[in-house]
This record gives C-alpha cells, sequence and structure tokens, in this order.
C-alpha cells in the first residue's frame, strides 16, 4: 500500500467524516454488503419511526440486542490514530454517521453523531436524555410513563438541525477532510465531503472499495481503516 504520510502540522484544520466502514475492524456489522445489518434485518420492521409507534417494545428490544453485540467491539488503531490527534493539533473533529460511540470510546472528545447514538433514549414527551453504558439494564419507558425511543436519526426522520450546522461549520471549515467506511448512499450525510471539496479542503478517501462521489477525493486508499489510518499518521500513535 503506497501511503504519503500527512504531516497535520500541514493542516489548519482536519476533519475525520466517518461511516460504519470505520468500525468494521471492530468487528461491529456495516448495513450494506452480504453481512450487512439491513440483509438481516428489515429496518422497516425494527428501525424507524412507524416501527417505533406500531411496535415500541420489538424496536426498543431490537436497539438492546444492538448495544449487547456492541460491547465486545473494541476501538482499533484507526480510532486510536484519530483520538491521538486531537491531542497533537488544535483543529480536529469528527464527524461520523456511526452510533456506536467506538470514537468516543477511544478518546476522541470532538464527536459530531449526524445520527445519534445507541447509547442514549429519549422520552418523545419531555425529551429527557437517558445515557447507557455497556451491560446497563435498558429501561423502556420514561419516568412520565411514556415508551422511550432511541435516540437514533432512521430513515424519514429529519436530522437535529443544530448538529447539521455543527457538521457544516467542521467540514466547511477544513483544509484536510478524511473520508473513511462510508458508502456515500445515505443523505443528506453523504453530501458533506462535497463542502470540503467546494471550498478547497484536501480531500481523503479510505475505503475497501469505489463508491459513488469516490470522484470527489484527491487520493484514494484502498485498504482497511485500521491500517489505512497509521500508515497516513505514522506519528499519531508512536507514544
Ligand atoms: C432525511 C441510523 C429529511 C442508525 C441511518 C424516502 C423517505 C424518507 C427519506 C428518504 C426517502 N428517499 C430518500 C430519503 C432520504 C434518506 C436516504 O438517504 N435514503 C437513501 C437510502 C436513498 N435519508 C433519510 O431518511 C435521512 N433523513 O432525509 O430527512 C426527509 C424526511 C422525510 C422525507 C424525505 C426527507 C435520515 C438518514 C439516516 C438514516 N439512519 N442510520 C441505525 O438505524 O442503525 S443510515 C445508516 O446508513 C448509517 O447511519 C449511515 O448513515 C448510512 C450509510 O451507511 P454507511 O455508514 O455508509 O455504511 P455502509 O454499510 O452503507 O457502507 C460501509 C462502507 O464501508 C462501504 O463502502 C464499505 O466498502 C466500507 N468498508 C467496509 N469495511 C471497511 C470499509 N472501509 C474502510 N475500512 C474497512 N475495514
Amino acid at each position: 500500500m503506497d501511503i504519503q504520510p500527512i504531516i497535520p502540522d500541514d493542516y489548519r484544520a482536519i476533519a475525520f467524516f466517518t461511516g460504519a466502514g470505520m468500525s468494521a475492524e471492530s468487528g461491529v456489522p456495516t448495513y450494506r454488503g452480504r453481512a450487512g445489518i439491513w440483509a438481516k434485518y428489515n429496518w422497516e420492521e425494527v428501525a424507524c419511526e412507524e416501527a417505533y409507534r406500531r411496535d415500541p417494545e420489538k424496536v426498543l428490544e431490537f436497539h438492546a440486542l444492538r448495544r449487547q453485540e456492541l460491547a465486545d467491539c473494541r476501538p482499533h488503531r484507526g480510532h486510536a490514530v484519530t483520538a491521538s490527534l486531537e491531542d497533537r493539533h488544535a483543529h480536529v473533529s469528527v464527524v461520523t454517521q456511526n452510533i456506536d460511540g467506538l470514537h468516543q470510546r477511544a478518546g476522541s472528545r470532538r464527536v459530531i453523531e449526524l445520527h445519534g447514538s445507541l447509547w442514549r433514549l429519549r422520552c418523545p414527551q419531555e425529551g429527557t436524555i437517558y445515557h447507557l453504558g455497556p451491560g446497563d439494564e435498558s429501561p423502556v419507558r420514561c419516568r412520565c410513563g411514556v415508551w422511550l425511543r432511541p435516540d437514533i436519526v432512521w430513515f424519514g426522520d429529519c436530522l437535529d438541525p443544530e448538529v447539521i450546522n455543527r457538521a457544516t461549520e467542521v467540514i466547511g471549515g477544513c483544509d484536510l477532510l478524511i473520508a473513511i467506511g462510508t458508502s456515500a448512499v445515505v443523505w443528506p450525510a453523504a453530501g458533506f465531503p462535497q463542502l470540503a471539496r467546494d471550498q478547497g479542503a484536501h480531500c481523503i478517501e479510505i475505503n475497501l472499495e469505489a463508491t459513488e462521489m469516490s470522484f470527489l477525493y484527491h487520493a484514494s486508499h484502498r485498504g482497511p481503516a485500521g491500517e489505512v489510518l497509521p500508515a497516513l499518521f505514522p506519528t499519531a500513535i508512536m507514544a
């Protein structure tokens, strides 16, 4: 793999834009492809507002199962590189489509979750947020009595405008964008890398295969995130 190392200080602001492929080497299934989540489950039955209204218990059980599956998953070297860069460079951010919390578990603090988190439930009535950790018993009802809802942006849900603004600021203001492990098929998330390109950022893609948006990138590395990121930032996890 011929990878030109990056010197972080050559850039003013670095933005990582990640999808499910960023977590694949941690053992978290991606969404599409043979072993993908949507090949196993029908999202219309377990991961959308209609399903939640129809059978909240089934939806909550599905998400509790996904949390259990995540409990054995650990961040990999790619997550460690991204987190370590945040300690070495003033302007490093992560904009992720992932809901698995692995960036945060690796130590990244500036993480914008476009699609929410498996580790949060919210009361649709009061807006109260319930934070869960690995192994926590999942509450199903709020103190006010209504069914809790996974704090996740499902198909057909609008993204939080505040989250969109923060992601736009980070990606529109970076001069280095690194997009990792996303099939670039889900909108509006898929549109973010174009923002970086339009304002002149150097854009790099890390993916096992090309996507419909690969034309956007100045460099594409066809390899796993856990190997490419340490090669791109060899000094990031020397310590
Ligand atoms: C919206 C939540 C306004 C978590 C997700 C009809 C009705 C309603 C909406 C629509 C509609 N038609 C179109 C839309 C818009 C829709 C959309 O984009 N649909 C697509 C399918 C066409 N978008 C929405 O609904 C969004 N909201 O538009 O609101 C609105 C409202 C009403 C009506 C119209 C508009 C909300 C979208 C958010 C959905 N939530 N996840 C959960 O449920 O689990 S989507 C889910 O898939 C992820 O969050 C992620 O964002 C998305 C894409 O997945 P990826 O992360 O890219 O992962 P994927 O498996 O696809 O690919 C993995 C990649 O990694 C591959 O390329 C692979 O090669 C690579 N890879 C694998 N291993 C590695 C690797 N790379 C590197 N290293 C490795 N080791």
